[in-house]
């Protein structure tokens, strides 16, 4: 029995120092870089640290880093550099070489992004050192270009904060692109000078409320918004959703709407008339001006939920019919080649869902979005043709599916979503993928608010998957593992704890209360 007990007891010291040396050997780092190796011995961030940046850089990254380094060096003055050296093109985009020594720190990178990026992760270091770095070198680049997460406002409004606050932390985690919802049936978010009454119409309301006062951001607001996320390598793309999606731009503009049956009123943009073509283009032409994205999203999903007019209004048949668009759906087609073009023409390219597809847009003017996961034969299609493509399937990729089996509001198709099928993503459709690598563009987690009331359900539906997310479109397959990002996980909790986040902890599940909002148990399956 004695024997038994020592051989136990030898197996499991065994297994705990394979974990120590695990944590030794593994930097407290995320996204899990390309290459990693510790040295001995550690640099002190502290308050004589000098910088010597690159006059390549912008003087609004230069200031930037200077800050960021400040606020979180140490009080001593050990006699020490950070130093970025010029641009070495042969490193791939975004991506940068960290070599940490006792006295110096050097960057290399290939542009701006990289030398972000790399202080970012000097960043992460220190904080879990307080201001003591680890020697090491980091060899880092992307899996994929396009590292996203979309935020829906529309339904519930969380504000400028909230959203500065969720750019540093993708900043951090490398995460380069905030796909902004910013309208729907619920609330249009956005100030355009040319029609006020989407603010103060369209801007009413949210999904728990149809009354409350209405919440948007200024044109000022999102110039500041966007300027935040250059600085930190985030691209921002506004959605527009179009035809359907529409109802709280249709209800502002009641001459535009679509019709729709009960529920459904206002749902599309009527499809036909000259009026809804030139708001569209008026919209768009303030929209470009804000944002510099190359891209603007225009939805396009759904049509079918609040389109009914569109097979009783004699205007809309008799175009159907002069026009040869044989149906409703071909009308839908139409529409989006339309929309299509005429953002061709102002110099950008339309993001649709995958419903998109079937329009008959030519590759060169879409990029698609996949998120049904149950149509795989969608994304199939899509590569076939030779569209470019953003991997955001509902499973797993949709953060308004619960994350732990004990949680009681989101939803759930047969299944949930754990942060463990994303870390496995896009390995598990990897069969799909192989022959199109160049095709496909990146992956995007997406973060829809119908259930989410307040910042603090926001928190816990956003954390820890966004983390995951950050892990599965930066690292390469190889070195995503399970359990090291698992056992390395608690150093980022610990950041986000300082910056107040209410996340779930998947390494205590019971440890905090789901905060469930307004429905008390809403599992809301299949739909
Ligand atoms: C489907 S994803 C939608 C959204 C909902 C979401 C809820 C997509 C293109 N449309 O309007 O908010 O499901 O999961």
């Amino acid at each position: 029995m004695k024997q038994i007990v020592r051989k136990s007891r030898g197996v499991l010291f065994i297994i705990f120092s394979f974990i120590c040396i695990s944590i030794q050997a593994q930097l407290p780092v995320f996204p899990t870089p390309t290459k990693e190796s510790t040295q001995k011995g550690s640099f002190i961030l502290n308050k004589a640290t000098e910088l010597v940046l690159t006059n390549q850089l912008s003087n609004e990254i230069t200031t930037k880093i200077k800050s960021d380094l400040t606020t979180i060096s140490q009080k001593t003055k050990d006699d020490n550099s950070i130093k970025v050296l010029p641009f070495d093109f042969t490193i791939p985009a975004e991506g940068y070489r960290l070599q940490v020594t006792p006295t110096e720190i050097e960057i290399v990178a290939s542009s701006e992004s990289g030398v972000i990026y790399a202080i970012e992760v000097i960043k992460q270091l220190a904080r879990v050192g307080q201001g003591e770095i680890r020697c090491c070198t980091i060899d880092n680049s992307p899996r994929f270009s396009w590292r996203g997460f979309m935020l829906d406002e529309s339904r519930h409004f969380f504000g400028k904060e909230k959203v500065k606050s969720y750019l540093d932390i993708m900043a951090s985690l490398h995460l380069n692109v905030f796909h902004w919802h910013l309208t729907d049936e619920e609330g249009w978010r956005i100030e355009i000078k040319k029609y006020p009454k989407l603010t103060t119409v369209g801007a009413m309301g949210n999904w728990h409320d149809p009354k409350a006062e209405p919440k948007f951001y200024t044109q000022a607001d999102i110039k500041e918004i966007v300027a935040y996320a250059t600085e930190r390598n985030i691209l921002i793309v506004p959605e527009f959703d179009m035809p359907g999606h529409a109802t709280a731009a249709a209800k502002s503009y009641p001459e535009i709407s679509g019709g729709g049956e009960g529920r459904w009123e206002h749902f599309t943009f009527h499809p036909t008339k000259k009026e809804s073509f030139t708001f569209i283009s008026d919209v768009l032409d303030e929209l470009f001006e804000l944002f510099p994205s190359p891209y603007i999203h225009i939805g396009g999903d759904e049509v079918h939920y609040g389109n009914q007019s569109w097979y009783t209004d004699p205007e809309i048949q008799s175009f159907i019919k002069e026009h040869k668009l044989g149906d409703a759906k071909g009308l839908e087609h139409y529409f989006i080649r339309r929309i299509a073009d005429m953002v061709a023409d102002k110099g950008r390219k339309i993001i649709g869902w995958d419903e998109i597809l079937d329009a008959g847009v030519p590759p060169s003017k879409a990029v698609v979005m996949w998120w049904r996961h149950d149509r795989k034969h969608q994304l199939v299609k899509a590569l076939e043709q030779g569209y470019q493509v953003i991997l955001t399937p509902r499973r797993p990729l949709y953060a308004d599916f619960y994350q732990h089996s004990t949680h009681k509001v989101g939803r759930f198709w047969n299944g949930f979503n754990p942060i463990e099928d994303i870390l496995s993503f896009p390995e598990s459709i990897e069969g799909y993928l192989s022959e199109y690598t160049n095709q496909v563009l990146g992956m995007q987690m997406n973060l829809w608010t119908e259930r989410i009331a307040d910042v603090k359900r926001l928190d816990f539906m956003t954390f820890p998957r966004l983390i995951g997310v950050a892990e599965s479109a930066w690292t390469v397959k190889n070195n995503k593992k399970y359990s090291l990002f698992m056992l390395k996980l608690r150093h980022f909790l610990n950041y986000l704890d300082t910056l107040n986040i209410y996340y779930f902890d998947p390494l205590n599940p019971s440890k905090r209360v789901e905060p469930i909002g307004p429905e008390k148990e809403d599992v809301i399956q299949n739909g």
